[in-house]
C-alpha cells in the first residue's frame, strides 16, 4: 500500500509495490504490465513518479520498455559463476538452453603486438581471429572476439567455430585445458556490439577477457567477450 506520509519518496514505494508483483509472479515473465497512464490512475500520483520507479525496475533488469508497445517484466538474470572454466555451449547446456552462434568473422592474421605477447607469440606469428555472437536459445547474450595461435589448431575454418571450440580444441590435442586469468570491467556498448546484440546505444555492457592455457601453460586462446549486462550476473563465492 502507498504511503503519502512516509518519508520514503513516493516513487521508491511505487517501485517497490511493482517489484513485489514481479517477485509474486502477479506479473508474469514476458507479460507487459499496466501502462504509465493506468499506474498513475490506480495510485493516485503523477506519471512522471509512476516513470521514475519503472526506469528504476528496468535498470535493475527486472522489467524491459518496448518502443511504442509498452513495459515488460523481463527474464531473469542469466547467473554466471566465476569459478569453473567451462565453455559457453557447457554454460548454456547446463542451464537448458540451446546455445548457438552467429559467425561474424573469420580470418587468419598477424595480432597485434600486446594479444601476441599475451600469447607468447613471435611478433609475425599468426593468430585465427574469430568473432562470434553468442546466442542462448536464439537470442543473443554476448559477442565473443576471439584468438586462437594457427600453430594451435591449423585446420580450423569457419564450419568448426559454429560448435564449441574447446571440445574441438580438447579432442584435437588429448590434451586438456588447464586454467585461464580473467579480468572484468564495465563499459557502454559499441556501435557494433549495440546492433549485434540488439541494445540500445546507451546499454552496458560486461568486457571479460578471458587467456586460457592448456595443462602445461601454453596459452590457447585469448579473448574478449561483451556480455549483455541486462542478462547476466557474474557470481563467485569467496572464503576467508
Ligand atoms: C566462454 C569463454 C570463452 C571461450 C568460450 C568457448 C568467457 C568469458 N569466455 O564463452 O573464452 O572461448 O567459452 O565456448 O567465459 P565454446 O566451446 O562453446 O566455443
Amino acid at each position: 500500500m502507498l504511503d503519502k506520509n512516509s518519508h520514503i519518496p513516493i516513487y521508491i514505494q511505487i517501485e517497490e509495490i511493482l517489484k513485489r508483483k514481479i517477485y509474486l509472479e502477479e506479473y508474469k515473465i514476458g507479460e507487459n504490465i499496466p501502462s504509465e497512464r493506468e499506474l498513475s490512475l490506480q495510485y493516485d500520483v503523477s506519471r512522471m513518479t509512476v516513470r521514475q520507479a519503472i526506469t528504476n525496475l528496468v535498470n535493475s533488469g527486472l522489467l524491459y520498455r518496448e518502443k511504442g508497445r509498452g513495459t515488460y517484466v523481463a527474464n531473469p538474470k542469466l547467473e554466471q559463476p566465476l569459478m569453473g572454466l567451462t565453455s559457453f555451449t557447457e554454460d548454456m547446456k547446463a542451464r537448458g538452453m540451446e546455445p548457438s552462434s552467429k559467425l561474424i568473422r573469420f580470418e587468419k592474421m598477424v595480432p597485434p603486438i600486446d594479444i601476441a605477447r599475451d600469447l607468447f607469440l613471435e611478433p609475425d606469428e599468426e593468430v585465427f581471429y574469430v568473432v562470434r555472437i553468442r546466442n542462448a536459445d536464439k537470442k543473443p547474450m554476448a559477442i565473443e572476439r576471439t584468438y586462437i595461435p594457427v600453430k594451435v589448431y591449423p585446420e580450423l575454418d569457419e564450419k568448426k567455430v559454429m560448435g564449441s571450440l574447446y571440445t574441438i580444441i580438447e579432442a584435437k590435442h588429448h590434451q586438456k585445458i588447464g586454467n585461464a586469468i580473467q579480468v572484468m570491467e564495465a563499459a557502454i556498448v559499441s556501435k557494433e556490439e549495440s546492433e549485434y546484440l540488439h541494445l540500445s546505444s546507451s546499454a552496458a555492457v560486461l568486457i571479460i577477457k578471458r587467456i586460457s592455457y592448456f595443462v602445461d601453460g601454453v596459452p590457447f586462446e585469448l579473448v574478449r567477450s561483451a556480455y549483455r549486462a541486462d542478462r547476466y550476473k557474474f557470481i563467485s563465492e569467496i572464503q576467508r
